[in-house]
C-alpha cells in the first residue's frame, strides 16, 4: 500500500508524484528529472535584451506573460520554482541558464561571454550558496550555460561566439571534479547557443537542426531533425515526462507526438525576439532533501 504523509501542499504533491515517477521508470534519476528550479522575473528593460535581428523589439507585458507560463509549466511537471527578484541593469538576466550550470551534486557559476552579462554570475552567488552543496566557479574564458548540453554520458560544451575555447577546457576541469565527463564541440555557426540547435528529449534521442545533424556530433544518439522553417524549435525542454515546445512550430510539435513524447506548448514569441529559447529561462536540478 502507499503511504502518503498526513498532511501535503499541492506542490509536495507534484514532486513526490514526479520522485515516484522518475524511480519507478528507470530505477535510477534521469538526467532530465527535476525537483528545484531557479527563474528570475524580469525587468521592463528586458525589452533591450541583447538580439542579433532588427525585428520589432519585444513587448515587456509580452515577455512578462511567457515568462509567468512557463513557471507554471514548470510547477505543474512537478518542480519548485525559487522566483528571484528583476535585475533591471541587466535586461538578460531572466535567461538564469547562461551564467550558471547545476546538479544535484553542486553547481558552477559561468562567465558569460557577452560583456553586458558578464556580471549575472555574480547575482546569482548568494543563491546558488543557499542551495547547492558546493559551488564551483569558472575563472577562466568565457562559456555561456546555453553552450552546455548535459545527456546521460556526456556534458557537451559547445564552442560559440560566447563559449571561447579556454573557458570550455576550464568547464570540462570543473565538471570532472564534480564526476562528470565533457565533450567539447563546435557550436554550428550563425547559432547563438549549442542548445538553440539541439536539446535532449530522451535517454537516447537528441531535436537536432539539419546543422548539427550533418555535423554529425550526436552520432551516438538518434537524431530527429527540425525542418529548416523551424530550426528555433529545436530548443525544446524535458522535464520529468514532458516536454516544453514553442507553439510556433507545428512540424515539431507532429514529430515531438509521433515519438510518443507528452508535449506541453508554450507561447515564445516574446523571447525569440531577443534570441531565447524555452531552456534559457531556468536553472533545473534534483534534490534530495
Ligand atoms: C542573449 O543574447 O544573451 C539573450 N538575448 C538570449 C539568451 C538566450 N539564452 C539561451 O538560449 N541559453
Amino acid at each position: 500500500m502507499v503511504k502518503w504523509p498526513r498532511i501535503m501542499s499541492v506542490s509536495d504533491v507534484f514532486l513526490e508524484l514526479a520522485k515516484r515517477r522518475g524511480v519507478a521508470q528507470t530505477g535510477a534519476m534521469r538526467v532530465y528529472d527535476f525537483n528545484r528550479a531557479i527563474m528570475r522575473q524580469p525587468a521592463p528593460s528586458v525589452i533591450d535584451g541583447l538580439r542579433d535581428g532588427d525585428g520589432p523589439p519585444p513587448t515587456f507585458p509580452g515577455i512578462a506573460a511567457e515568462h509567468a507560463a512557463y513557471a507554471s509549466a514548470l510547477e505543474e511537471a512537478g518542480v519548485a520554482v525559487t522566483s528571484l527578484p528583476p535585475l533591471p541593469a541587466y535586461p538578460d538576466a531572466i535567461f538564469v541558464e547562461d551564467p550558471a550550470l547545476v546538479f544535484s551534486e553542486g553547481a558552477i557559476r559561468l562567465r558569460p561571454g557577452a560583456p553586458s552579462r558578464l556580471g549575472e554570475g555574480a547575482a546569482l552567488a548568494p543563491v546558488l550558496a543557499a542551495q547547492f552543496p558546493r559551488v564551483l566557479e569558472l575563472t577562466d574564458g568565457y562559456v555561456d550555460g546555453g553552450d552546455v548540453l548535459v545527456t546521460p554520458r556526456a556534458v557537451f560544451i559547445g564552442q560559440s561566439a560566447r563559449t571561447d575555447r579556454t573557458g570550455a577546457e576550464a568547464l570540462a576541469s570543473l565538471l570532472a571534479t564534480l564526476g562528470k565527463s565533457a565533450t567539447l564541440v563546435e557550436t554550428p555557426a550563425g547559432t547563438l547557443h549549442l542548445k538553440s540547435a539541439v536539446t535532449l528529449i530522451d535517454e537516447e534521442t537528441v531535436l537536432a537542426t539539419q546543422a548539427v545533424a550533418a555535423a554529425g556530433i550526436f552520432r551516438n544518439f538518434k537524431v530527429l531533425v527540425v525542418p529548416d522553417k523551424e530550426a528555433h524549435g529545436a530548443n525544446v525542454l524535458r522535464v520529468n515526462d514532458v516536454v516544453l515546445a514553442g507553439n510556433r512550430y507545428p512540424r515539431t510539435l507532429d514529430m515531438l507526438d509521433s515519438h510518443g513524447l507528452e508535449v506541453r506548448t508554450l507561447s515564445v514569441n516574446g523571447i525569440v525576439k531577443i534570441d531565447a529559447g524555452l531552456t534559457c529561462m531556468s536553472l533545473r536540478w534534483w534534490a534530495d532533501d
